[in-house]
């Protein structure tokens, strides 16, 4: 009976500081993504195949959180782009404070494009607003199909599934199809994309929605300031 007006009050709190992030976001044009999944179903190795593709002058940066370890932001950081990792010690997502207080030292003057890969777990992290543009989930072939039914909250708030580790399905039995279908029953208007960070089959795609984004972003600006 306690549990809910202390959740409520909690969650109200990040509220607050995701709108501020949000606006800040807003008055710099960045482009904001919040990257959920379960451990392991590929978050860090899209974004190591994302900042590759990417020439040196984009202006991007990355946000890691896991709950131990500086692993991710090592292997992030290798790119050149900026890179820092959110250590929660223990909690299980992160939280917009968290984000707020990783940005002090940061300029936001120069970022087009924000990258924060969440702790892997695909039920905490839906809960909490980090004043992104937009969440997306990574499904991997080896998780199952019917995990948007089980874990519909992350599914229905993500304007993008990732579906990866095709390389995998010749070995697994996953059926892509049923996923995708599954997915749609809980948010009719999913975009979806099937990549391998593996093979690189389908990065091109994710790309080119990642293009379409941060053009949508820019003309939006230029419209703003004209
Ligand atoms: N076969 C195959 N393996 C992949 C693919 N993508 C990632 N992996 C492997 O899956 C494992 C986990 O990948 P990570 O990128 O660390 O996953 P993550 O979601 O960042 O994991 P956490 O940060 O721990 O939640 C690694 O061994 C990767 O090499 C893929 O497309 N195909
Ligand atoms: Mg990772």
């Amino acid at each position: 009976m306690e549990r809910v007006p202390l959740e409520r009050k909690v969650l109200n709190e990040n509220d607050r500081i995701a709108a501020g992030l949000r606006e800040r976001f807003a008055q710099h044009n960045i482009l904001c993504l919040n990257l959920i999944s379960s451990p392991g179903s590929g978050k860090t190795s899209l974004l190591e195949r994302t900042l590759e593709s990417f020439d040196r002058s984009e202006r991007v940066a990355v946000l890691t959180g896991d709950i131990q370890t500086e692993n991710d932001a090592k292997r992030l950081a290798r790119f050149g782009f900026p890179v820092k990792q959110i250590t929660t010690g223990g909690t299980c997502h992160l939280d917009a404070r968290m984000i707020e207080r990783a940005l002090f030292d940061w300029s936001l003057e120069d970022i087009d494009l924000l990258l924060i890969e969440n702790v892997g777990n695909l039920v905490c992290p839906s809960s909490y607003d980090l004043g992104e543009a937009a969440k997306l989930v990574v499904l991997s072939v080896t998780e199952g199909e019917d995990k948007p039914l089980k874990y519909p909250s992350i599914f229905f708030k993500s304007q993008l599934l990732i579906l990866n580790k095709i390389d995998l399905l010749p070995y697994v039995p996953f059926d892509i199809a049923a996923a995708e279908q599954n997915s749609r029953s809980v948010h009719r208007d999913m975009e979806i994309v099937r990549v391998s960070c593996q093979t690189r089959e389908g990065l091109a795609e994710w790309l080119a929605w990642l293009d379409r984004k941060r053009g949508a972003l820019r003309s939006a600006a230029a419209a703003a300031a004209s």
